[in-house]
Formats: C-alpha cells, structure tokens, sequence
C-alpha cells in the first residue's frame, strides 16, 4: 500500500513513519509513505498557496494550481483513490477502513484555513473522509489517522496473525477486558476463568463481556439477535433467582 501525501507541513509525518508498527511495515516495503510539499509547487514568488475568498468573508483558501500540480507531478496508480480530509466528509468506520485497504494508493489532500477552492475537490478528488464531528487545524492529524488504520489492514504489517480480525469491531463488538501478570495486584484479582485453562469457557466469558459491555456503551451496536440473546440470559437469571427463593 502506497501513502502520497499532498501537504504543507511533510514533516508533521515524521511521527508515523519513524516509530513501531508502521516504521516496522515501512522498513519491510508492506506500506510506502511519501510527501509531496503543496508549497513547493507554487508559482508565485513568494511561494502563496492560498487567497482570500470570493465573495468576501475571513479566513483564506487554498489555491487550485499548486494543489493540481502536486498532484500532477507523480503518475497516478491504476488502482487508487484521491481522499480530502474534511469535516464535511463520510465518518471514517472500520467498514471504511477495510475498503480503502482494497486500493493500491491512496493519495492524502490535507487542507489548512478555510479549506480548499471547490474547484480542485470537483475535478480531482475522490472522495471525502472525516475522522470525526470536531474541527483540526489541518488535515495532516486525519491524514495520519487514516495511514495509521488502513496500514494495519495491510497483510504482514501486524505480526501476530489474525489479530486485526480477533479485536474491537470486527466481530462488531467492543473488545472484552484483557489482564496479564501478576495474578493479583494490590488486592485486584484476575477472573479466575482465566486461569482455568478451560478454553470452550473463556471464549463464552469472553463473548459474555463483549456482548455486555456494548450493550452498556453502545447499545446501537448490537444486534437484533444479540440483544434478544442478552434478554433471554435476563430471564433465565431471574427465573434462577426466583427459584433459589423458593
Ligand atoms: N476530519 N480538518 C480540513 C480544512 C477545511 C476547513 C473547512 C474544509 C472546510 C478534519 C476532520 C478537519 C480541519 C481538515 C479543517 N476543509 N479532517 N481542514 N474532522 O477537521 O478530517
């Protein structure tokens, strides 16, 4: 998977290209990241990327032709997309993820001030991604957000096998509660199903506490079958409760 980057700020991207993971997947070739710097493509002689708005108003907007040509100065892929982060954007989901993760580029347009000229978004772009319902100062943080999750996605870049599919979301659920070493900490003990070696009954429990945990926080999550799965375990419980009463 190959990351191009059209930005004002290349360096901001030192920070998911030197460290872990991805340094890992960049060092293996599993993922390719590179930035073209919009400024340097200017024209004009002061190297102005941005003007003040038609029809008045604050704030200044990106300029069409140094955007163009950034994104003219490399050959395209055949198989990529062009993406403008924006809060105007679809939501970024794990959905989403996994179908950018298709593509063999994905070319990254970060904005500064009030956006960019409609123009380039009409005629150049793809499609447009938000991270989430709150304004950044610029697209580069959302542009990593992107690097970042897709890349994971990307075969060979998490080592342990199968753990992308094990996690949060996957399965459409949030990820059950995790304990390791030591077996008890300041009077905190680890559920002792896992420490049964009983595997058939730590996947249930695990399973259990997933299904609770999304039903706590977030309910719209689960589905019918879920849910319903959670009311007859309500029912049973009660009828368990009634009965030792009796
Ligand atoms: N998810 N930003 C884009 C420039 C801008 C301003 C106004 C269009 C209209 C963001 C987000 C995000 C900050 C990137 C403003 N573009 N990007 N930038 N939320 O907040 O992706």
């Amino acid at each position: 998977m190959k990351f191009r980057i059209l930005t004002l700020f290349p360096e901001m991207f030192d920070a998911v290209t030197g460290t872990s993971i991805l340094g890992r997947a960049l060092s293996n070739q599993h993922i390719e990241v590179s930035c073209d710097d919009i400024r340097s493509f200017s024209k004009d002689k002061h190297h102005k990327v941005d003007d003040a708005p038609f029809g008045g108003g604050a704030g200044m907007v990106m300029k069409v032709e140094p955007l163009r040509d950034a994104l003219n100065s490399k050959p395209k892929m055949p198989n990529s997309s062009v993406i403008y982060l924006t809060p105007k954007g679809q939501t970024l989901t794990h959905e989403k993820v996994v179908s950018l993760a298709k593509y063999d580029e994905l070319i990254l347009v970060c904005g500064h001030y009030e956006g960019v000229d409609q123009r380039f978004i009409d005629r150049y772009v793809d499609e447009e991604i938000s991270i989430g319902d709150y304004v950044l100062t610029g697209g580069e943080l959302a542009a990593m957000v992107i690097i970042d999750s897709v890349s994971r996605m990307v075969n060979g870049v998490l080592n342990n096998e199968g753990s992308a599919e094990e996690e949060s979301f996957s399965n459409g659920l949030l990820e059950y509660p995790h304990y390791t070493r030591p077996q008890s900490v300041d009077g905190d003990e680890v559920p002792s199903v896992l420490l049964s070696g009983n595997h058939a009954e730590i996947e249930k429990w695990r399973y259990r506490e997933s299904v609770k945990l999304t039903a706590e926080r977030r309910p719209e999550l689960l589905t019918d079958a879920q849910k319903q799965a959670l009311k007859d375990n309500f029912i049973k419980k009660k009828k368990r409760v009634e009965k030792r009463r009796l």
